[in-house]
């Protein structure tokens, strides 16, 4: 195929928390790229997952749910959110069987007036008795104004095809964006945040894993191993004891859990040490969110 027929173009995944958002791009990219759990806003950067074939590129955009800011975190999460609407050559708007429309959501209107390409995507549709799929994207239709709608589910990959063959259709002709052997652009640093940030979230209760930022200060490779050393932030002293637990028994099971995970990810051998770190008030100010890379 001759270089000007190649397909290349940016697709942003928006949409509210546990919608399925990385779930879906996960499918579409067939990687473990982004931290998927069940608890809401855990997605906080923007994930970047790019699938390469001889005639088309795609850039994937996974971000943070659209939500409301509440504070400093939240407003700088939403800049993510404004890049990748800005970015898109295409946009996914996802939704799934349960979310609900809020009056005077202005990231709807963003969404709408953005000037890209919309399809709207019905997910979980495993889930769905009846015409309850079909009522709830004909509900959606009305809100969004989309281009193109379709009706998937991300996790047992229904329709995944069906979506990928209309992204095919839409994607603008263009060269490559990035080398086509790679998978994404964020270092390796990155995901072993994304581990350790996993384990924390299903590993302690309620609010004390927002509370936490995990940063790799050190990642050195050699043939055999790969030494790392993480640190984990917490906003208060209290914090940084129910992160260490009783004789330290909570933060070794951290340790184990995301070592484990980390061997898999990187098929070597992993030696992981983190350190509990009390960072005040690290939510609420912007210098400190940059040196997080936020
Ligand atoms: P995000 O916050 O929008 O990125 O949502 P996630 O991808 O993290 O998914 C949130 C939850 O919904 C997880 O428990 C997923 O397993 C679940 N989920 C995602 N897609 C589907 C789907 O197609 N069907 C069902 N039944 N569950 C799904
Ligand atoms: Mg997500
Ligand atoms: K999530």
């Amino acid at each position: 195929m001759s270089e000007n027929q190649h397909k290349a173009g940016f697709v942003s995944i928006v949409g509210k928390p546990n919608v399925g958002k990385s779930t879906l791009m996960n499918a579409l990219v067939g990687e473990r790229l982004s931290i998927i759990t069940s608890k809401a806003q855990t997605t906080r950067h923007r994930i970047m997952g790019i699938l390469s074939g001889a005639d088309f590129q795609i850039v994937y955009s996974d971000t943070p749910g659209i939500l409301s800011p509440q504070y400093e975190l939240h407003n700088s999460m939403m800049r993510f959110v404004k890049a990748a609407l800005e970015d898109a050559d295409i946009m996914l708007f996802v939704t799934d069987l349960y979310e609900k429309y809020e009056e005077g959501d202005v990231l709807i209107d963003r969404i709408k007036n953005s000037g890209v390409p919309i399809i709207l995507i019905m997910n979980k549709i495993d889930q769905s008795k009846g015409s309850q799929a079909q009522d709830k994207m004909k509900y959606w239709a009305e809100i969004i104004e989309p281009d193109h709608q379709i009706m998937v589910s991300a996790l047992e990959k229904v329709n995944i095809d069906g979506l990928f063959n209309k992204l095919m259709d839409l994607l603008p002709v263009h060269p490559p964006y990035f080398p086509k052997e790679e998978m994404t652009d964020k270092p390796e640093k990155f995901f072993v945040e994304e581990i350790i940030r996993e384990k924390i979230f299903q590993n302690y209760k309620k609010e004390v894993p927002y509370s936490c930022e995990v940063v790799v200060t050190e990642f050195k490779e050699d043939e055999t191993i790969i030494r790392i050393r993480a640190e984990i932030y917490v906003e208060r002293k209290s914090q940084k004891g129910i992160i260490i637990g009783k004789g330290g028994e909570a933060i070794k099971k951290v340790g184990i859990e995301s070592r484990k995970d980390l061997e898999t990810f990187f098929n070597k051998q992993i030696h992981l040490e983190t350190f509990v770190k009390v960072e005040q008030d690290w939510r609420k100010k912007d210098l400190k969110l940059k040196r997080f890379g936020y």
